[in-house]
């Protein structure tokens, strides 16, 4: 890998919208768990420490850089935001993968304000942001404009680079708004995914990508994730516009058409492959973070 491959967009370029960064590597972003599968339904769901761990310390090695991560109670297995539990993940996390431990502030839709706001006082590197309110499903994933505006402000009191969340078109306006508002991230450099797919949301489609990625500020890096079985053609068209990739059991549970995924690991390894194919080998988290604007291990 090159030294300059963590560079914003060349000199002579910035009048083309959004030109990534890292243009020789592709990040890769695991989201192992989310708040949406029951673990009776789907096994290899990693749900407790341990499993999160292991799942943490086999993705690193198949190729991922930053871990995405929902956790779940001890009892039923069943999403929580309890933040004792949230903090010794962070810790257990660090002391096992050199991975970037970007906690989602989302939550299951059934979460409130409060307790996603206090997700950060977990102290994780980054977090997610969603930048918009969506249909889900049969449910609303609530983000009004005030909770959007007061988790963007604590990340910046708080040291904690966010990851901002594009579930719908509408969200990179607000995007946009946001920064108009209270300025650049912590770090100074803005990273979005493209969340692909989610009923009620934008399509994961080839087509959806390039206009999304046209409308984002300059100089922003992207990653896209496909939801279901949008999963593999967003991979293919988020590498073709030089994206980076999310990718993991809370996004798809079927590895291909009636073949459940067996573990986080093989869709890491997936995404790593293809990404080499793309010449764009997954990139480390050192270098990731530089990348990100997030600093090193506190
Ligand atoms: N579970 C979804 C309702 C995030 O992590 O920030 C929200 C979600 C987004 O997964
Ligand atoms: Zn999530």
């Amino acid at each position: 890998m090159t030294s300059d491959s963590t560079a914003r967009p060349a000199a002579g370029r910035s009048s083309s919208p959004a030109l990534p960064a890292g243009r020789d590597a592709t990040l890769i972003t695991v989201a192992p768990t989310g708040a949406e599968s029951d673990k009776a339904a789907v096994p290899a769901l990693p749900v407790t420490l341990d499993e999160l761990v292991t799942t943490a310390k086999e993705c690193r090695a198949a190729g991922a850089a930053v871990i995405h991560v929902h956790i779940r109670d001890a009892e039923d297995a069943r999403p929580t935001l309890d933040l004792g539990r949230l903090t010794d993940t962070v810790r257990a996390l660090r002391e096992s993968t050199d991975l970037i431990v970007q906690l989602s502030t989302g939550g299951a839709v059934t979460d409130g304000f409060a307790p996603r706001l206090a997700v950060l006082d977990a102290g994780p590197d980054a977090c997610s942001l969603t930048c918009g309110t969506v249909n889900f499903g049969d449910e609303v994933f609530a983000n009004p404009w005030p909770f959007i505006r007061e988790l963007y402000a604590r990340t910046k009191e708080l040291g904690i680079v966010p990851e901002f969340e594009l579930v719908d078109m509408g969200h990179v306006a607000t995007l946009r708004r946001l920064l108009d508002d209270l300025g650049a991230p912590h770090g100074g450099h803005v990273h979005c995914d493209l969340v692909m797919g989610v009923p009620g949301g934008m399509p994961g489609n080839a087509a959806q990508l390039v206009q999304a990625v046209a409308a984002l500020p300059p100089g922003a890096t992207w990653s896209a994730t496909g939801i279901g079985r949008a999963s593999v053609p967003v991979i293919f068209a988020a590498l073709a516009a030089g994206g980076h990739l999310r990718v993991g059991m809370e996004d798809t549970i079927s590895f291909a058409r009636g073949r459940p995924v067996t573990g986080n690991a093989e869709l890491v390894k997936r995404a790593a492959e293809l990404a080499g194919l793309a010449q764009r080998p997954a990139m480390t988290p050192d270098r990731a973070r530089a990348m990100l604007g997030i600093g090193d291990r506190r």
